[in-house]
């Protein structure tokens, strides 16, 4: 399944070589790899294969001493970043900020990854079901297909009913998207301002990019990207600073990936 390799090994859910995929956390473990300048080789695999259900997860094997023991798969992009740290594979960005710098750079991931996913969850699995479905299951025998989509559907209905989101409004939701996407806009205006060159700009550093860029990077790329998300799409790009954001970071870090439209 996997190609012989000496490098660490990204599931992506998708191969679709030289294309960001769909999800913010495989751009977001993307982004870090080629920051730290850590090569990488992308495979498709899927959540059901990863040892936590979910895209992304790796393979480390090819980066430890003993390359033929096997697979060690790693999940959760947070904690294969962390493990790619503490191996000295990757830089500690985080590690000069102030404790204030660090909760806002804390609370500006949770808002993306454990507030706003949820919203982009249920615009694309129950309002756009169909498109992300064939998307997100294309692999799959039609018949196959259909089954399955109606279990994750059915299970993303409880999931958001309990979280809370599955009862809000498609107005009330809008209304939240639109302050998280508002309130992004607006530090990236200020730092797009300070800016010299055509150089990326950073969330909250200013020389250099903190965790946060990483997650809002690939949230922001997942919903340019993706056909599920249209109203996000829309919202998204009605935001200039926010879609500079990416632009300048896709052209210094992506050249090789088709850029969004
Ligand atoms: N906390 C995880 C979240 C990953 C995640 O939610 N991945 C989604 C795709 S964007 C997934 O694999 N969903 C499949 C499922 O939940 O069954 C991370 O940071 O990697």
């Amino acid at each position: 399944m996997t190609t012989k390799s000496s490098n660490l090994i990204l599931f992506r859910g998708w191969l679709d070589k030289g294309k960001y995929t769909w999800s913010p956390f495989v751009t977001k473990v993307e982004f870090r790899c080629r920051q730290a300048g850590l090569p990488y080789t992308v495979e498709g695999g899927g959540p059901k294969y990863g040892p936590k259900g979910k895209i992304p997860y790796v393979d480390l094997s090819p980066l430890l001493a003993d390359a033929s023991a096997g697979p060690t798969l790693l999940g959760d992009s947070t904690f294969i970043i962390q493990r790619l740290r503490s191996m000295g594979l990757m830089p500690d960005l985080n590690g000069s900020l102030a404790p204030e710098q660090c909760l806002h750079d804390l609370a500006v991931r949770a808002l993306l990854e454990d507030k706003l996913y949820f919203y982009h969850a249920r615009e694309r699995w129950i309002d756009n079901f169909y498109v992300q479905r064939d998307m997100a299951l294309g692999s799959m025998p039609y018949p196959v297909r259909i089954m399955v989509g109606y279990l994750i559907h059915r299970s993303i209905t409880h999931t958001l009913h309990g979280q809370g989101v599955g009862r809000l409004t498609n107005e009330e939701i809008r209304m939240l998207k639109t302050e998280i996407w508002q309130s992004l806009d607006d530090i990236l205006k200020v730092r797009l301002r300070q800016a010299t060159t055509g150089e990326p700009v950073w969330c909250l550093g200013d020389t250099a990019p903190t965790e946060a860029d990483a997650t809002l990077f690939g949230f922001v790329v997942s919903v340019l990207v993706s056909d599920s998300a249209p109203e996000s799409k829309m919202l998204v790009k009605s935001f200039a600073h926010v879609v500079e954001y990416a632009e300048r970071i896709h052209d210094r870090y992506f050249p090789d990936y088709e850029k969004w439209i």
